[in-house]
């Protein structure tokens, strides 16, 4: 591609602009050239293992006695962004819970979801005042600006992933916070036909109208595990496996507005095609051991590790295992990208690929 004609003194003259706060729009024109093969990912793969960030959560116990206000939550920094966060629009992290403790009442604008790692029918998360039990792999959405506490009355420490929006909430510079009044846990709703959750049932009220959005919800893990066995013989995504999406039961679409759930199954020896997507994820190992080629790089993950791909990389998963099955949890932004017609993939040997237009050099 023809470069457009520089005047000799185009570098003072920026220089000059930048000084009254102002740009040639030619320097995007030099940014947008650099886009004609699509964005570079953002941020790089990375894996944490599950030793290493378990004997992490068990000595912040130590260094953060207790939980209330403050969250005894590990959160992932991806290495390759300047600013925190898994994934340029995500963050996850693993929380600890000791026994007797409770985390306090809050709300914000910034949606999450926690996926039960080491969980007890007696721990539960409340959400507007509705009892989520926190069993092994259950799901459990706190919605934006929904009250939010964890406590555990059991005899067991608990563990669980979180994840949630906030580099999408600080970018469009929209977070709001209020902790509970009186700083404790919240008021529970006296009678469980008030739950919302009791409203997703697929036989639902006739005299009311349903909430659609930011409804309490927990996804049972051995409800979402048989439906994961019920289509394991199923031919599955090409790229995923059997890839099943959490699903808002009242509204459908995406499991939030901005952060979509997904549980996989690879089966023994399957190996996905490669592709990329401008959505990025990240992934917690329910069970399992395989690898996950994201461009050049091998992640080799076992039973509990977490790990990130970043938006528009190359990737493909191997579970290694021939005899036994390899499940993955994930969250992504697909919902967001969707909202705005952003959504792209790409198959590998696609056509789309072969005719890209080349990258034009920029001098
Ligand atoms: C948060 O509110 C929780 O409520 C956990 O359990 C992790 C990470 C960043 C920002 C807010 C919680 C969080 C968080």
């Amino acid at each position: 591609m023809a470069q457009p004609e520089r005047g000799k003194d185009l570098k003072a003259f920026d220089t000059e602009l930048s000084r009254l706060h102002m740009t040639g729009q030619w320097i995007y024109d030099e940014l947008l050239v650099k886009a004609i093969g699509g964005p570079r990912p953002k941020g790089e793969p990375y894996i944490w293992k599950w030793e290493t960030v378990y004997s992490k959560l068990i000595e912040a116990c130590e260094a953060l006695p207790e939980s209330q206000t403050a969250r005894r939550s590990l959160v992932f920094n991806n290495p390759g962004l300047e600013t925190h966060g898994t994934t340029h629009t995500l963050l996850m992290g693993i929380q600890i819970i000791k026994p007797g403790e409770e985390a306090w009442a809050h709300r914000h604008t910034i949606a999450a979801i926690r996926f039960v790692i080491q969980g007890d029918g007696n721990v539960y998360t409340t959400v507007d005042g509705e009892i989520c039990p926190m069993e092994d792999y259950d799901l459990i959405l706190t919605p934006k600006w929904t009250w939010h506490d964890h406590r555990n009355p059991s005899k067991k420490t608990t563990i669980w992933l979180d994840a949630l929006d906030v580099p999408l909430i600080l970018a469009l510079n929209v977070p709001f916070y209020e902790p509970y009044p009186g700083n404790r846990a919240q008021a529970l709703k006296g009678d469980e036909s008030d739950y919302l959750q009791q409203r997703a049932a697929p036989v639902r009220p006739t005299w009311e109208r349903t909430k659609t959005a930011n409804l309490p919800m927990r996804y049972r893990w051995k409800d979402t595990e048989a439906q994961l066995k019920a289509l394991a013989k199923t031919a599955g995504s090409p790229y995923d496996g059997i890839s099943l999406e959490y699903v808002n039961p009242v509204a459908g679409g995406s499991t939030l507005p901005t952060l979509g759930c997904w549980i996989q199954m690879l089966r023994p020896g399957e190996h996905t095609r490669r592709h990329r997507h401008t959505s990025s994820a990240m992934y917690f190992v329910v069970r399992g051991e395989g690898t996950t080629m994201v461009g050049e790089k091998a992640l080799e993950w076992q039973q509990h590790d977490s790990f990130v791909i970043p938006n528009w990389a190359w990737h493909e998963h191997i579970n290694r295992s021939r005899s036994d099955e390899a499940i993955l949890f994930s969250v992504n932004d697909i919902p967001v990208l969707n909202a705005f017609g952003l959504y792209r993939e790409e198959p590998e040997n696609s056509l789309s690929a072969v005719e890209a237009p080349q990258v034009p050099k920029v001098s």
